[in-house]
Formats: structure tokens, C-alpha cells, sequence
């Protein structure tokens, strides 16, 4: 079976010749325009931003980069960062019409995520599982979009700055964080807005919070994918944590790409894992 996963590059992930491709936001920094793709030295983006005092923006893919993801696939999995956040899906959903007038009797299934990050890992990796056993395209759409209803998203920053700045935020909320060593821990609600949990100072308190708020949410020793912004640290004690509550805990930790890094910012967590149905 031929098929193609794509993903927009908020998911963190870097491209997989002939399994899995990207579309890239981008970042504008004072004008400077930073492709999340994986030639981006995010590294070199954080360090760009931390110096200026410019307007910093960001942009959706365009119609043309989800269609350059798609390629020739004969089923396309397609999935994008939460719709109330960012335009990416409506620009999925109008690369998709136009690619059943080009490739007709092609099938291209999307998901809009209500979630960004690791969550979205989480939904890729499961769909790669599902068609490598042979599970039909269909079933895996209806079977992906069941398990979406049990992966959820944490996230503490410290800093909401570039959050509130582009409107993604209510100046309220951002307010909450401002003040130094102070986090704001929050999740992806339901409708894939961002809600908040709760305010924390200190690290460890910080990360003990999320160990509690995971449980609440249904966590029971499952797959957890933590992505960190320059924050290695936080995210290996987080993961000592949950081993030593679920010592079958399977945790993943990587890395924020370049559009999580802009807004989750350093010293940020993200957390994707599999909790119980709401
Ligand atoms: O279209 C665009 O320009 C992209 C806009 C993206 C805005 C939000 C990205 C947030 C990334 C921060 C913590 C997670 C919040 C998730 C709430 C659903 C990381």
C-alpha cells in the first residue's frame, strides 16, 4: 500500500524519506524569516530572538507546502496543530480539495489534532503501528480518531511572552507566569484551546504538579513523549518521576523544534501521553 504521513512541523518531528513529510511554518524575528524544516538551527533561532527587540511572528504552511507534502501518496495521513490556534488545518483542508481534483480517487485523511507537539508524535507513531500491521487505511482513520480521544497535552512555561504577543493567549493568563521562577503548567483542552491547570513555583514542585495533574487526567502508567526547549534537565527528572510512580511507564523525551521553541521558549516542557477518555 502506498501511503504518505505528513505532519506540520509543530509536531517536533524531523522528516522520514519515503514515510513521513513536513510542512513547515515559519518564524519571522525582526524580519529575518526562520523555515522550521529540518535545516533549521533552532539553537541559532532561540539565540536570534533572545537579542532583539523586534516584532517575532509566525505563519502557518501554505496551501502549496501541504501539497509538496503530500507527494503522490495514494492514502494521505494528514495531521496539524489545533485549528483554534493557527490556520495550518484550514490550509490542509484546502491543500486536500484541490489534490482530489489533481490525483481523483486518491484519499487523504485529516486530523486536526486540537493539540500540538508531542501529542501529535503520539497519533503519528500509532498510525505508522496500525498500517505496518496491515490494518486497513479506513480503520486506522476511524481507529486514530478514537485514540484521540485518550491522548492529551501538559505543558509548563515559564515564559508566555511570544504567546500573548501574537495573540494566542489571554494578556491575563500571560500575566500569571510573568513573574521570575514562577511556571504556568496548562493543558490542550478538548475544544484544542489552551486551558489553564495551575501555577507553580520552583521546579520540582513544578514537575510534581504535572505527575499529579497526568493522574488526574487519567494517566495510568502509558506512553509519555516529553519535548523539551533547552530544558534537558526538567525533562529527565520528570521522567524519573513517572518511573518511579509507573515503573512500566514507556517515556520518550525529545526536542521542540523551531515553532514550539518560539512559543513554548526556553525552559519549557511539553508532555503528550495516553490518559483515560473524557
Ligand atoms: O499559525 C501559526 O502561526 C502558528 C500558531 C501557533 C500558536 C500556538 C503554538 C503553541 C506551542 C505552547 C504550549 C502548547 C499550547 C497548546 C494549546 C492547545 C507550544
Amino acid at each position: 500500500m502506498n501511503y504518505q504521513i505528513v505532519s506540520d512541523s509543530s509536531a517536533n518531528l524531523l522528516p522520514q524519506s519515503g514515510r513521513l513529510a513536513i510542512a513547515p511554518l515559519k518564524i519571522m524575528v525582526s524580519g529575518r524569516e526562520f523555515v522550521d524544516d529540518d535545516t533549521l538551527d533552532v539553537n541559532e533561532m532561540i539565540d536570534v530572538l533572545r537579542y532583539t527587540q523586534g516584532k517575532s511572528t509566525t505563519a502557518c504552511p501554505s496551501i502549496a507546502d501541504w501539497l509538496s507534502a503530500f507527494g503522490n501518496a495514494e492514502f494521505v495521513f494528514c495531521f496539524t496543530i489545533t485549528s483554534r490556534l493557527s490556520g495550518s488545518a484550514n490550509a490542509a483542508r484546502l491543500a486536500r480539495e484541490e489534490y482530489r481534483v489533481t490525483h481523483p480517487g486518491r484519499k487523504v485523511y485529516l486530523f486536526d489534532t486540537l493539540s500540538t507537539g508531542p501529542e501529535m508524535r503520539l497519533l503519528i507513531e500509532r498510525t505508522v503501528a496500525l498500517l505496518e500491521c496491515g490494518v486497513s487505511p479506513e480503520d486506522t482513520a476511524s481507529l486514530i480518531r478514537s485514540y484521540m480521544r485518550r491522548t492529551k497535552l501538559i505543558f509548563s512555561l515559564k515564559s508566555l511572552k511570544n504567546l500573548a504577543n501574537n495573540g494566542r493567549v489571554s494578556p491575563i493568563i500571560a500575566k500569571l507566569a510573568s513573574a521570575l521562577g514562577v511556571s504556568l503548567i496548562g493543558r490542550a483542552s478538548q475544544k484544542g484551546e489552551l486551558a489553564q491547570l495551575s501555577k507553580c513555583r520552583g521546579e520540582r514542585r513544578t514537575l510534581e504538579k504535572i505527575v499529579l495533574h497526568m493522574k488526574e487526567l487519567g494517566y495510568t502508567g502509558g506512553r509519555v513523549v516529553i519535548d523539551h526547549c533547552r530544558n534537558e534537565e526538567g525533562a529527565s527528572q520528570l521522567a524519573a518521576l513517572l518511573h518511579t510512580a509507573f515503573p512500566a511507564a514507556s517515556v520518550h523525551i525529545g526536542q521542540t523544534r523551531g515553532l514550539c521553541s518560539f512559543y513554548a521558549e526556553s525552559g519549557g516542557l511539553m508532555i503528550g501521553f495516553e490518559g483515560g477518555e473524557e
